[in-house]
Order: C-alpha cells, then sequence, then structure tokens
C-alpha cells in the first residue's frame, strides 16, 4: 500500500518532496486536484466535497493511508471527514497536528499528559479560507493549549509563487508580516500554514527578523509522517510510487517540475 498525499494542486509538492527525502524508499502516491485548484478560494462545503472525493479516490487506489498536505483541505474537510467516519483499515490525516506537535514540543503518543506550552505569541500565515475556517485555532484549543494565535491570511501569495513571480511573492510577504505586526507586535513563532511558504520561507524570516522561529510545514509533516509509520508499518506496506492529477499530465508535469526543479512526471488520476 502507498501512502497517499493529497494537495489542490502543486503546493503539496513542498511536503511530497520532504517525505521522499527523509524516506527514499517508501511508496508514494501524490494526487494534485488540479483541475479544481486553487481551494483557497472556495466554500467550505466544496472544499470538503472536492476534498472527500479525492481521498475516496486514492483509498479506492490502495492507499490505506491518505495525508491531506493541503492546509485549506485539512482546515474544512479533516474533521468533517473523521466525524463522518472513515472506512475499516482506512485513514486520513492533516497538517494540523504536527504543527501543534512542534509548536507545543508535545508528545501525542496516546495518553501523553499536556507538558509546558514551549511559546505563547504564535503567528499564522495562511490562505484566506484557512485564516477563515479558525480550524488551526479550534485544533488548539481541543487540546486545552493556551497558545495565543494571531492569524494573517496573505492574499496573493499562491497565486504569485504559482505564476514563478518571486519578486511579487517576496513583496506581498513583506506586506503581511508588516499587517500580522499591527495585532501582533512581539510574536515568538511563526506557522507558515499554506503549502506553497516553503517556496518563501527566507522572504518570512527576514521580514519577522531573526528572534523568530519559522516553523517549516513540510519538514514537520515528514518527521511526524516517519514516527507515525514506525509505528504503524502496515500503513505502509510495499505499493508503487506514482504522480496523479485531476488536471492535464502534460501542463501539470511541466509546472510541477517548475515548481519544485526535479524532473516530475504526472499521469491522468
Ligand atoms: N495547498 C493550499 C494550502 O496549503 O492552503 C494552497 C493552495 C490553494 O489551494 N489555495
Amino acid at each position: 500500500m502507498s501512502v497517499g498525499i493529497f494537495d489542490s494542486g502543486l503546493g503539496g509538492l513542498t511536503v511530497w518532496d520532504a517525505v521522499t527525502r527523509r524516506m527514499p524508499d517508501l511508496a508514494v502516491t501524490y494526487y494534485g486536484d488540479n483541475a479544481h485548484a486553487p481551494y483557497g478560494v472556495r466554500t467550505p462545503d466544496d472544499i470538503h466535497d472536492l476534498t472527500r472525493a479525492a481521498v475516496h479516490a486514492m483509498w479506492d487506489g490502495g492507499c490505506d493511508l491518505v495525508v491531506l498536505a493541503c492546509n485549506t483541505a485539512s482546515a474544512a474537510a479533516l474533521r468533517r471527514m473523521q466525524e463522518a467516519g472513515v472506512p475499516r483499515g482506512k485513514r486520513v490525516l492533516g497538517v494540523f497536528v504536527p504543527l501543534i506537535e512542534a509548536l507545543t514540543e508535545r508528545d501525542w503518543g496516546d495518553n501523553s499528559p499536556p507538558r509546558q506550552v514551549a511559546v505563547s505569541q504564535v503567528a499564522l500565515f495562511a490562505t484566506p479560507a484557512t485564516v477563515a475556517s479558525r480550524a488551526f485555532q479550534r485544533e488548539l484549543a481541543f487540546r486545552a493549549i493556551g497558545v495565543d494565535v494571531e492569524a494573517q491570511a496573505c492574499g496573493g501569495v499562491v497565486d504569485a509563487i504559482e505564476d514563478g513571480d518571486m519578486i511579487l511573492a517576496e513583496a506581498l510577504v513583506q506586506s503581511h508580516v508588516d499587517a500580522l505586526h499591527r495585532k501582533m507586535p512581539d510574536p515568538q513563532a511563526a506557522i507558515l500554514g499554506c503549502t506553497h511558504y516553503p517556496l518563501v520561507q527566507d522572504a518570512f524570516q527576514r521580514a519577522l527578523g531573526p528572534g523568530v522561529t519559522v516553523l517549516s510545514q513540510a519538514d514537520i509533516v515528514a518527521d511526524s509522517l516517519a514516527d507515525y509509520l514506525s509505528r504503524r508499518p502496515e500503513m505502509a506496506d510495499g505499493g508503487t510510487s506514482r504522480m496523479l492529477t485531476t488536471g492535464d499530465p502534460d501542463r501539470v508535469s511541466s509546472r510541477a517540475t517548475q515548481f519544485l526543479r526535479r524532473p516530475l512526471t504526472f499521469t491522468a488520476a
């Protein structure tokens, strides 16, 4: 069974890249819903329905475990899907819990007691849909962690990165960090809560200053997945690696190769 990594489009390739570097022998199915990207501007119901359909296709295609690399999909669909019930032997995980673990330095082994929160003032940068969902704050509250989170919706950054316009993307990062500082002048840590933001991580670090810990989601999710699979090896038992897209495979392959600067070949989902 290969492990599934789902994203609305290309952004999840940052997570795929970190996972495949961390576990080179792991069989991974990447599934990009490019036909319906971007998700960040869609309604929560729409995002849920698209994510649910894709995850069921991945389960049916042989992935027992699917990771939603997309924050927007994690925010709008994960809890709803888990509450509606997951088929026997299948799992779907998101990206918020690994981030919360990293933020709090807490070990989420079953029944682990809450530990001291490592930081108290945290900036969250994400798409407008993720910020509007308040899913990250909800997950923290669910775990009774008293972290003060100030969220900043970063309109335009995903589009600029997808267009390859890094000068615009970095200028937008600066203006979103300025906006965050007006609400929270002195954050101790910053979460880049969008698949695309690792590509402008240096710009976030520069704008935030050297004293702020910037959490890179892709590496955190890869570490967390490695830890999960060490405890549940049956979830990644053989299988072959594939790159699937609901969009046009030739076009997606060439954009993905440009996006990650690695040769990548997609086939139709
Ligand atoms: N993959 C999305 C995320 O992590 O929020 C960003 C792209 C999008 O669909 N807006």
